[in-house]
This record gives structure tokens, C-alpha cells and sequence, in this order.
């Protein structure tokens, strides 16, 4: 049995790499069924991906405390960094040892890690971006991983990594080796829906938008309509920061709707990949963002806002639409603490008449775990990932233990996979289970949700916090939204999903200023030959020789097996 799985594995991997759809169709878990989910400690795991280590072995590693991990230690007094419910999982599963050689506040994290690597005395394993991966690499400090990954990834394992194409794992890949385990993320739940205060649309009896001229009209309508019947123009139609980009509050779903996809890479009709941030939709978009900031519709101070200072006019009820990811609902649900009576609901993004919008995704991978040149184990961080993952998605997942408990405990663990569809996956599940009348016999994760949104909808006392878990999961929620922007094939992947190439490395963040500046200058009000010039000095100061990367990397992508 062992030679067939291990034989399997093989094919497995290349399949995985080279993009074919043959992985899809093996999903054992290779758990042993005759042991209780509850069972745990050594012995648990039949399969050779979750065997444990005789005797124990400790691996070093170095950690990032960020208040998201210090709120989880606080409402956690018996448990510590070093000892934890993870680490004695890893423990008594594994016999893996977790020692942490520091861990610090992450206002000093990356400076005290770029010391530890540029004196190349790094940990067992370190978590790096794409760029440390190649100077490790380069300077010979961390180990191939593509034996250890065909050996001892776990078909879970194997699974989460591909499931948003081959990307994921080769972007790890440096030449033909694979020199770092992909952190996993998850370009989907980047997906933008159009946000609407849907109690100014009936105060104002209009309809949610079909087209970009509604969004438009919705938003000149919120600005000078007093949608909040307090007799002055005192509303906007748009919500906006000073990134542009914001996961909530930002553009990228307005510039959709022109077909315009400034962050990503696009294919075109030669099959060559071009760079969206040039194309001539988004000066299209950039002129109706400029109409509705000279007509009031955005806040005429945004370029002086981040996100946290935004937001303060949308908990003000001052703010009528605003683009965003899923979880702005939890965001949004600040107005309702003036106005019990405010109410917000996803909506997909739209474009011209009868035609359905892209939505586009970014390509997101961009940590890896890189393994110490002479550690003995390398596979151990397989082992973790394949824990991991399997402790909290697979058959024996102890979801309100290793996930979320009273706090999500996920975090105390020092890799945290997740499959990029988790999130969709568990309204599907909750979807299902309603219309079958099952929702009693929810688990886990979607479980979870659906108790807090009843709590919501029962008006139990600490019911509030579920009124966003509905805007999210609820029958009309965002994730019903993504459910049919996958049916119907509207979902956009980034064409580029490798590592940073050597000019994007060296010239990005120079290119990502420029285009900021030239497209907020425009809004501002400058002419709109200003973004021709912007095509120009963007070819010239990297873009052309990034073009050409880019290219390089598509072609040989397509040119193997
Ligand atoms: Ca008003």
C-alpha cells in the first residue's frame, strides 16, 4: 500500500507542478477510520505524512507577535507562545519540538529578521518573502524541498497548494527546485462586490444597479438627494481612501466595471501579457471618478485618509456605496451604531448593459517557509502543514478546538494553510443544509457561522456581531454572490503568478508610486493626457523590461510538460 501512495505521490507532484487536473481526482486524507477524531497523541496517523518522529525531534524557528496573537495569548492565560494547544499537538502527533530562538512585536520583526539572515545563522525554519528566498538560495543557506514535498505533503496538503492553479507551488520553485512551501492565500476572497446602504435606496425609491450608468445615477442621487432626510447635503455617493486599492473602500471593483484591471496581468488577444494598469479602460474609469470628485460624490479630503481615518464617515452614516471583499460587512456595520435603522447589503459589481463583469483577482503568494541547509528533517514542515490543515479541514478536524474557540486559536500555531475556498465552501455548506432543512447537523466552521447569524435573527442579547456574518453568508449574502461569479465563470485570475521577477524586485514599489500619483493627480482634476504620459514613464523606468520577464516566465510555462 505504501509503494502505491508513495508511487501516486509521484505523479501527484508533477501533476501539481505542470498544471494537469489529475491531482483533483485522489482526495484520501490517509487517516486511519478505526481511531476515534478524538484519539490523539502519537499512533493517530497511519499515513507516513503525519508519522511521528522517534524520538522527538525540536525545530527552531523565529516568530512575529502581532496584536491579532497577543488578544489570543491574553484570552488564553494557561497557555504561552512555547506552549500552547498546537504546540503540544505537534507534540504528541508529530513528536515535533516547537523552540522559538525569538519572538518579538512586529514593529521590530522584520528589521531584527533581515539581521538574522544577512548573518545566515537562520533557524530550522523561516518564513521569508520572495526575495529572502532568493538571496538564502543564492548564498546556499536553506535545502531543495521538491523530495520532501513528493514524499511527505499530505493529499490535503497537496490539495490546498493547487487549488487556485500551479502558481501557488511554483512560485516557491527557484530554477527547477522547490526551495520554499508556499504559505498558503486566497485570491478568490479577494473578490469585490458593490456595497449599498439599501435604506437610502428605498428613502430615495431606487434600485440596485445593473449597469455602471446606475451606479453613476445611485451615486449623485446619495450625494444630493439627502438619502438621510436630515434636510442638508451632507452625504456622499462613494466611499474612497488615499490608496486607491484598499481591500474595502477602494477601486479596483469601480474600475472593473470598465473593464479596466489596473493590478493585474492580463492576457490579450495575441496571447502576450500586458500589464492592466496601462490599458486605455482604466483612463476611462479615471475620468468618471474625476466627475464624481468634482461633483462631491467622494469626500474632497480622501487623499488624506487611510483606511481607519475613512472609515469614520461610513460609521457617521455619511457614506451611501462603497467597493469591497466580503469582509467589509463587519466594517459597514459600524453605522448602525447611530442608526440602528442602517442597513447594508453586497451586491455584485456591474458593467455596461447585459454584459457580466470580470472580477478580477490578484495573484497573493508571497511568503514562504525555507528549511536550514543542514537540518536533518526537512520534512517537518510538511508535517506541520499536513496537521495543520488536517486538524482543522480533514475527516478528524477539531474545529472548536484548534480553530476557533473562544478566540481563533488557529493562530498560535506557527504555519496556518488554509484552502483558499474554505469560506465559500462553508456557505455552500450552509446554503445546502437550508434548503434541506439540515442545519442541525453542521460542523465546524460552518456551524460557527450559522450560530452566530441566528443569534443575529433571534435578537439574542449578544446578537448584533451576526448581523455581518449575514451580510457575508446569509442567502444574499457575499459569498451567494462568489458562488455565482464562479458559475458563471466571471472570476479573473492574475495571467502573472510566479515570483517576483529580478526588475519587479528592484523597480515595483518605484512603478506602484508612480502610477498612484499619476492616477490620483487625475482624479484631482488634471487632464486626462496625463495618464499617456503615465504609459510612457512607466515602460521606461522598468515596465518594458518587466513586460518582458513577464513574458519570459509565460512562455516558459507553456513550454513545459
Ligand atoms: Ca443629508
Amino acid at each position: 500500500m505504501l509503494i502505491i501512495v508513495k508511487n501516486l505521490s509521484k505523479v501527484m507532484l508533477s501533476a501539481l507542478l505542470f498544471g494537469s487536473t489529475l491531482a483533483s481526482c485522489h482526495q484520501s486524507s490517509g487517516i486511519d477510520h478505526n481511531r476515534g477524531p478524538e484519539t490523539r497523541g502519537e499512533g493517530v496517523y497511519s499515513d507516513k505524512s503525519l508519522r511521528a518522529y522517534h524520538p522527538p525531534i525540536e525545530v527552531t524557528l523565529v516568530r512575529e507577535i502581532g496584536d491579532g496573537l497577543e488578544d489570543i495569548l491574553k484570552a488564553l492565560p494557561d497557555e504561552t507562545l512555547e506552549n500552547n494547544r498546537w504546540s503540544q499537538l505537534y507534540e504528541q502527533v508529530l513528536g515535533i519540538q516547537i523552540k522559538y530562538k525569538w519572538a518579538v512585536r512586529s514593529e521590530q520583526y522584520h528589521k531584527k529578521l533581515d539581521i538574522m539572515l544577512a548573518s545566515g545563522d537562520i533557524p530550522d525554519i523561516v518564513k521569508v518573502n520572495a526575495q529572502q528566498l532568493r538571496q538564502l538560495s543564492h548564498a546556499g543557506l536553506i535545502q531543495d524541498l521538491t523530495q520532501a514535498y513528493e514524499e511527505y505533503a499530505s493529499a490535503l496538503t497537496r490539495q490546498v497548494h493547487r487549488q487556485e492553479g500551479s502558481g501557488t507551488l511554483e512560485s516557491g520553485m527557484i530554477g527547477d527546485k522547490l526551495m520554499g512551501i508556499p504559505e498558503t492565500d486566497s485570491s478568490i476572497e479577494k473578490a469585490m462586490y458593490l456595497w449599498i446602504r439599501t435604506d437610502w435606496l428605498d428613502q430615495l425609491g431606487l434600485q440596485p444597479p445593473k449597469t455602471m450608468d446606475d451606479v453613476l445615477e445611485i451615486s449623485k442621487a446619495f450625494t444630493q438627494k439627502d438619502p438621510d432626510g436630515n434636510g442638508q447635503q451632507d452625504t456622499y455617493g462613494i466611499a474612497a481612501t488615499q490608496y486607491l486599492w484598499d481591500p474595502v473602500m477602494g477601486f479596483t471593483g469601480f474600475m472593473a466595471g470598465y473593464g479596466a484591471y489596473p493590478n493585474i496581468w492580463l492576457e490579450d488577444e495575441s496571447g502576450k501579457l500586458v500589464y492592466g494598469g496601462i490599458q486605455p479602460e482604466v483612463k476611462q474609469a479615471l475620468k468618471a471618478l474625476q466627475e464624481m470628485y468634482r461633483n462631491h460624490e467622494i469626500d474632497s479630503e480622501f487623499i488624506f485618509k487611510n483606511g481607519s481615518k475613512a472609515k469614520q464617515l461610513i460609521a457617521d452614516g455619511k457614506i451611501g456605496m462603497a467597493y469591497g471583499e466580503q469582509w467589509g460587512a463587519f466594517l459597514f456595520q459600524s453605522s448602525r451604531s447611530g442608526d440602528p435603522d442602517a442597513e447594508w447589503q453586497a451586491f455584485p459589481i456591474v458593467t455596461d448593459p447585459g454584459i457580466a463583469p470580470k472580477v478580477p483577482l490578484k495573484f497573493t503568494t508571497s511568503s514562504f517557509y525555507a528549511v536550514r541547509k543542514d537540518f536533518a528533517h526537512p520534512e517537518a514542515i510538511l508535517k506541520m502543514f499536513n496537521l495543520h490543515l488536517e486538524k482543522n479541514w480533514g475527516k478528524t478536524a477539531e474545529y472548536g478546538t484548534y480553530y476557533n474557540d473562544s478566540s481563533p486559536v488557529w493562530g498560535l500555531s506557527p504555519v496556518t494553510p488554509f484552502p483558499a475556498d474554505k469560506n465559500l465552501e462553508a456557505y455552500r455548506q450552509i446554503a445546502e443544509a437550508r434548503r434541506q432543512g439540515t442545519t442541525s447537523q453542521l460542523q465546524g466552521e460552518s456551524a460557527f457561522i450559522l450560530d452566530r447569524i441566528d443569534r443575529y435573527l433571534d435578537k439574542k442579547e449578544d446578537g448584533e456581531s451576526g448581523w455581518g456574518w449575514e451580510k457575508i453568508y446569509g442567502p444574499s449574502g457575499a459569498m451567494s454572490i462568489l458562488d455565482q461569479y464562479e458559475d458563471n465563470h466571471q472570476l479573473l485570475f492574475d495571467a502573472f503568478a510566479g515570483a517576483p521577477t529580478e526588475t519587479m524586485i528592484e523597480k515595483q514599489t518605484i512603478l506602484d508610486n508612480l502610477q498612484h500619483d499619476y492616477f490620483v493627480n487625475i482624479i484631482l482634476g488634471q487632464p486626462f493626457d496625463q495618464f499617456d504620459r503615465f504609459v510612457e514613464e512607466w515602460y521606461r523606468l522598468g515596465g518594458a523590461d518587466i513586460t518582458a520577464e513577464v513574458n519570459q516566465w509565460h512562455v516558459d510555462k507553456k513550454g513545459r510538460p
